[in-house]
């Protein structure tokens, strides 16, 4: 491990550029640790280009360095420079940058989801970490960085959000600890933060919200809380793509519920998004369909449209329901 750290940080500093990449649909969590490195990027006097497939939301607008961020298909990566994925389980799977290895291009690959296909030269995963963020305050620790303002604040954004405000299961003592830590270091006010994020909605998202709950299904004896979401939805709503980030979650507060799953139409297939409670594996149900995530939360893309997906979903989440509950109750 110590090896890995020191490697890491070897090829960082030397690197002139540093190439940083979010997923596709950026959450708090990608974005959030990717302004906190363009921000050090710019302490280390290294040229920076922070990109990814998708636009960021507008909700993340206060972060630093935001107005750096890039679509993907935009961006040259300069040969020599260092590229650090963020939060990316697998790189095929969520972006399509062009790199070539020849031209000394080294991937740094920060993650925590467990399905993590370790596909950067240097990979530094932590399954039990709850968000990138955790992650990469012990590698600052580990290098004597001291934290500026700007990246406490990125890191907590990342850490808050990817734990569901320090509630979901991934939410350790250490969570709170790095909080603590990130809080004292950026003179952060947690509830202007929360305000930022989840109090900031625009009525077409809280349209499209009221619209998905009104299409929700419950199968299986009240165990799966299916929705869906058609162009059409977000057409009448006059909502964004991105107005379903966490969404799904609240598909799981009803009770009983044990699997959540948001459809949502996308070209000529459909995106799941799908959240579990103990003993169902989110990740199990994702992998159907070459997707994948946490245990808690995880994705895939069904190339059917939304009502067949739907139909197949509700199949497949039968049978491996059955298999569980027949071992569980
Ligand atoms: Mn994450």
């Amino acid at each position: 491990m110590k090896k890995l750290l020191a490697s890491i940080r070897e090829v960082l500093l030397r690197s002139d550029c540093w190439v940083i990449l979010a997923h596709e649909k950026p959450d708090g969590d990608t974005l959030g640790c990717g302004s906190a490195l363009v921000r050090r990027a710019k302490m280390l006097n290294k040229n920076v280009i922070w990109c990814g497939p998708d636009k960021a939301p507008d909700i993340y607008k206060f972060l630093f360095g935001i107005e750096y961020y890039k679509d993907l298909k935009s961006v040259v990566v300069p040969a020599g420079a260092v590229v650090i994925a963020v939060d990316i389980a697998s790189l095929d799977r969520t972006t399509k940058l062009l790199l070539s290895e020849d031209v000394g291009n080294v991937i740094v690959n920060i993650d925590h989801h467990g399905d993590n296909s370790n596909y950067g030269k240097l990979n530094l995963i932590e399954e039990d970490a709850s968000s990138v963020a955790e992650i990469v305050w012990s590698l600052y620790r580990e290098y004597g960085w001291e934290m500026s303002k700007e990246e406490a604040l990125g890191f907590y954004v990342a850490l808050a959000t990817d734990s569901g405000h320090f509630r979901f299961s991934n939410t350790s003592s250490q969570t709170h600890i790095v909080a603590s830590d990130l809080l004292r270091i950026g003179k952060l006010d947690p509830q202007k933060i929360f305000t930022q994020i989840y109090e900031n909605r625009s009525i077409e998202k809280v349209r499209l919200w009221g619209r998905a709950f009104t299409n929700t299904e419950l199968h299986l004896s009240g165990r799966l809380c299916m929705c869906s979401l058609t162009g059409r939805d977000f057409d009448e709503c006059g909502a964004e793509k991105e107005d379903t980030e966490h969404l799904v979650n609240e598909l799981l507060s009803i009770k009983d519920v044990l699997i959540a799953v948001l459809l949502v139409e996308e070209g000529k297939g459909t995106k799941a998004s799908i959240r579990t409670r103990e003993p169902m594996d989110a990740r199990e149900i994702a992998q159907i369909w070459d997707g994948g995530g946490h245990i808690r939360a995880a994705g895939c893309r069904i190339d059917h449209p939304v009502e067949i997906a739907k139909r197949i979903m509700l199949e497949k989440v039968g049978e491996i329901y059955a298999r569980r509950s027949y071992f569980t109750e």
